[in-house]
């Protein structure tokens, strides 16, 4: 807990900034031979589950359980980030998720498939699973985004079940907020998240992703991430790769973070270069950086990871078939 209480605010305790080593990161060959589409089939691992934080170990075994009977990757992606949406524990996704400034949980989330369909919701209130309505979203009309009344009347209409999602703890940490900081209070709580995204590489070699969070606790009402936005908070581009991003949502939005990531994997880097590349842009972006966290994971389509983010403190889980199911912590910036 300690690593996600302090991940978006970092600490400036001296933190001097490293150089920007960007020639450790070029690409060696084409694009062709690197990022992952004419990968040989003997390189490749399949499948693969990788997910933001800690309990994405208990989201990856989830989906594990679709991706090992042959399920698709956007099955398993929406039944991960679902463990995550219903555990009080988690405090920035769905039940349990810390409330804004008035009150309220609002909650956030997108899912994108490897056909390059996606779905989202955004200030979305009373619904459980925001994956899930996202993926309706998708799949039952011509958008890709709905927000809040509107999203919750598709949600109620489809079946979707009117819930109150504030937590007894969550209640007593927006009192304590309030007793601490005042409602006046300017600026945005932004401690204490765990935002998840997931990134899926099932059997077939499909790649699919989703994202979901109750968002910045304390935020002004209203306030959107970046993690419903398809480019922001996750993309998946099935001949290349996906990524998806935890923290400050801000700036992850001022950089287009996950489409960055892809489009550089698309370039011949790898996952990891990626993702380092894409920290280099929001520190570029994001004259505050100092003072924000922000990470990216990031899957190619031969199953090769990455992750990367500002400051220490971000870990992100990892499950393949030889290696089981494993927490990584993020190289970092700082
Ligand atoms: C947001 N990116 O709403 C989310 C918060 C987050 O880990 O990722 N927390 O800005």
């Amino acid at each position: 807990m300690q690593n996600r209480r302090s991940f978006l605010r970092t600490s400036a305790l001296g933190a001097a900034a490293a150089p920007v080593l960007l020639d450790g990161c070029a690409p060696e060959g084409p694009a062709s031979s690197r990022a992952g589409s004419n990968v040989d089939p003997k390189d490749e691992i399949r499948p693969v589950a990788l997910s933001t934080w800690d309990h994405g170990l208990a989201a990856n075994d989830a989906a594990w359980e679709i991706l090992t009977g042959g399920g698709s990757a956007l099955d398993a992606a929406e039944a991960g980030v679902r463990v995550s949406e219903a555990d009080p524990e988690v405090t920035s996704v769905g039940y349990g998720g810390r409330p804004d400034r008035s009150g309220h949980v609002t909650l956030d989330a997108c899912i994108m498939d490897e056909q390059g369909r996606c779905g989202s919701v955004a200030f979305l209130q009373h619904i459980m699973h925001p994956i899930s309505v996202a993926r309706q979203v998708m799949e039952k009309t011509p958008h890709v985004m709905l927000v809040g009344q509107g999203a919750l009347d598709f949600a109620l209409v489809n079946g979707f079940e009117q819930e109150n999602l504030l937590h007894p703890d969550a209640a007593a940490a927006w009192e304590t907020w309030k007793d601490e900081n005042g409602a006046a209070q300017p600026t945005i709580d932004i401690d204490n998240h765990d935002t998840i995204g997931m990134l899926t590489l099932d059997q077939a070699g499909n790649l699919s992703g989703a994202c979901t969070t109750s968002g910045a606790a304390f935020k002004y009402h209203g306030r959107v991430g970046d993690s419903p936005i398809i480019g922001a908070g996750l993309y998946v581009d099935n001949e290349i790769g996906g990524a998806t991003a935890t923290g400050w949502g801000e700036a992850v939005i001022r950089a287009v973070g996950c489409f960055l990531v892809v489009e550089l994997m698309r370039q011949g880097y790898t996952p990891q270069e990626a993702c380092e590349l894409a920290v280099e842009r929001v520190i570029e972006k994001n004259p505050d950086w100092r003072s924000i966290q922000v990470g990216f994971i990031a899957l190619g389509k031969n199953g090769d990871h990455g992750g990367f983010c500002i400051a220490p403190g971000f870990n992100y889980a990892i499950r393949t078939p030889d290696e089981g199911n494993r927490l990584l912590d993020s190289g970092s910036r700082i």
